[in-house]
């Protein structure tokens, strides 16, 4: 038994990188600084398309993209893009409207992720867009400057139609990040990199059935690079993986500076060398090119070799459910050429952002406690207190303007990404004894390590509802499918 599947594993891993990478005619091949024995064919990374004001007109579609040499893979993805969306950029304080054409063969939802709105208007499972349906949320836009996604969440269709490609960054602007001294001028010093992996059939299938894929897509592209100019440049970064969890850094080891987390700026940059980001989480970073040589080259890296046990694609195997060939290992996510500085380039590090308010233990009104349940060999699957998702069950009612403390524990058998709509919070504290300052502004995903509780804390205020509940859920999309998902009602 044991020698099948060594042989099977071998040939599949033979076969699977045997996979020739289609690249766009713009590419060049170099060698990165830490690939210096083989030579990688980069591609330019996709850059979405944006769409501003305030309606703002979607619709989901089958689509295709060339991936591999041989088969066309079929994908979803909104507005005629090849695989994922339009970045939308709104500003807080518009009242927008969006309509969601559903032109596949199949229910969807668009979920605004990250968006403190009513819930009828929040895009989960209970909002559902019918085939040839349109739906058409509208809504005042209350949150901070920060970048956010859309992406389905129909209850047992979410890791399908997200595995196929559906997905869209949002990215808010507000007078006080307009205010500050940050690149923002997108494509340019200011870029969206969504990080997630796909496996591919023989016939370049996306396989929507598995936890982790064997290519990294960065916006959708293969084997990414980009130029950038000899400046501070700014990325905004979102793991829209399934279960895939990256420890990011560069391959020079230097300093970069975290300026963002989910909800809005940091009060200060955070220096840092590494930083894990989980499922659904969206850091923003600053990187400083200015002392770089002109035409020098570094790769933006996933250091995710020798991560602790329960750290989502830290497993060994290279096939299989929960295996792939990214598992385990570091691997680049974006090669990055230093090219000649632009006209209004940033040259420093701002040293402070913004103020932000924050929740104290001592302002909490109500606490309580989910538990990590399911998951165990041949037993149900993951749950929250050993309730599965069901679309008729509340699960918690919350009081409006209650500021609830929420500690979420996890003695279970694997890692996870906690994520809350409706509000964002603050980490009050982690049993590991320490919140890092990474994580340290407003969140509404965070990650739930194995053997691990995280207290958070979050104000319910502005929308109540006695028939509309919000979604509390794992954002591993397999777990949630799987029922890892509850539902709360604020009411007055
Ligand atoms: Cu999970």
């Amino acid at each position: 038994m044991k020698l099948y599947f060594g042989i099977f594993g071998l040939i599949f891993f033979v076969f699977s990188c045997t996979k020739e990478i289609v690249t766009t005619p713009t590419s060049n091949t170099s060698a990165g600084n830490t690939n210096s024995n083989t030579s990688i064919t980069y591609s330019n990374l996709w850059i979405p398309p944006t769409l501003s004001g305030t309606t703002f007109n979607l619709s989901l579609d089958k689509s295709t993209k060339q991936f591999f040499s041989g088969s066309i893979t079929n994908t979803y993805a909104y507005n005629g893009a090849n695989f994922w969306g339009p970045t939308l950029i709104m500003n807080k304080g518009d009242q927008v409207q969006i309509n969601v054409k559903n032109n596949l063969n199949e229910t969807t939802t668009s979920h605004w992720h990250g968006f403190h709105i009513p819930a009828e208007m929040d895009g989960g499972p209970h909002q559902e867009i019918l085939a040839s349906t349109t739906w058409s949320p509208n809504f005042k836009v209350m949150n901070n400057a920060a970048t956010y996604w859309y992406h389905p969440h129909l209850h047992e269709l979410t890791a399908k139609q997200v595995s196929m490609g559906a997905g869209g960054l949002i990215i808010i602007k507000d007078p006080e990040e307009a205010a500050l001294a940050l690149p923002r001028t997108y494509g340019v010093d200011d870029i969206p990199v969504v990080l997630t992996s796909r496996k591919f059939t023989s016939t370049n299938v996306i396989d929507f059935s598995t936890a982790y894929g064997d290519y990294l897509l960065t916006n959708g592209t293969l084997n990414a690079q980009i130029s950038l100019p000899k400046q501070v440049v700014r990325f905004r970064i979102l793991n829209a993986e399934i279960e895939r969890g990256y420890n990011l850094g560069f391959s020079d080891n230097r300093t970069f500076y975290i300026i963002a987390n989910d909800g809005g700026l940091l009060d200060n940059p955070v220096p840092v060398t590494r930083v894990p980001l989980v499922v659904g989480e969206r850091i923003e970073i600053l990187l400083d090119l200015s002392n770089d040589a002109l035409g020098s080259s570094l790769d933006f890296k996933a250091y995710n070799a020798n991560l602790p046990q329960g750290f989502g694609g830290s497993e060994p195997a290279q096939s299989g459910q929960f295996g792939s060939l990214l598992n385990n290992k570091d691997f680049p996510v974006l090669h990055i050429n230093v090219a000649a500085t632009n006209t209004s380039p940033m040259l420093a590090i701002p040293s402070t952002l913004v103020k932000n308010t924050t929740l104290a233990a001592t302002d909490a009104t109500n606490s309580r406690m989910l538990m990590v349940t399911g998951g165990q060999p041949n037993g149900p699957a993951f749950s929250f207190n050993n309730s599965t998702f069901n679309h008729q069950t509340i699960n918690q009612t919350v009081k409006l303007n209650a500021v609830e403390k929420w500690t979420i524990m996890n003695n279970n058998v694997f890692g996870h990404s906690f994520h809350i709509h409706d509000v964002q919070f603050k980490i009050l504290s982690r049993s590991s004894g320490s919140v890092g300052l990474h994580e340290s502004g407003w969140k509404d995903t965070v990650y739930l390590p194995v053997g691990q509780s995280v207290t958070i804390i979050a104000k319910f205020d502005d929308f109540a509802s006695d028939k509309y509940p919000f979604m509390y859920h794992c954002h591993f999309a397999n777990h949630e499918d799987g029922g890892m998902m509850g539902q709360f009602l604020v009411v007055p």
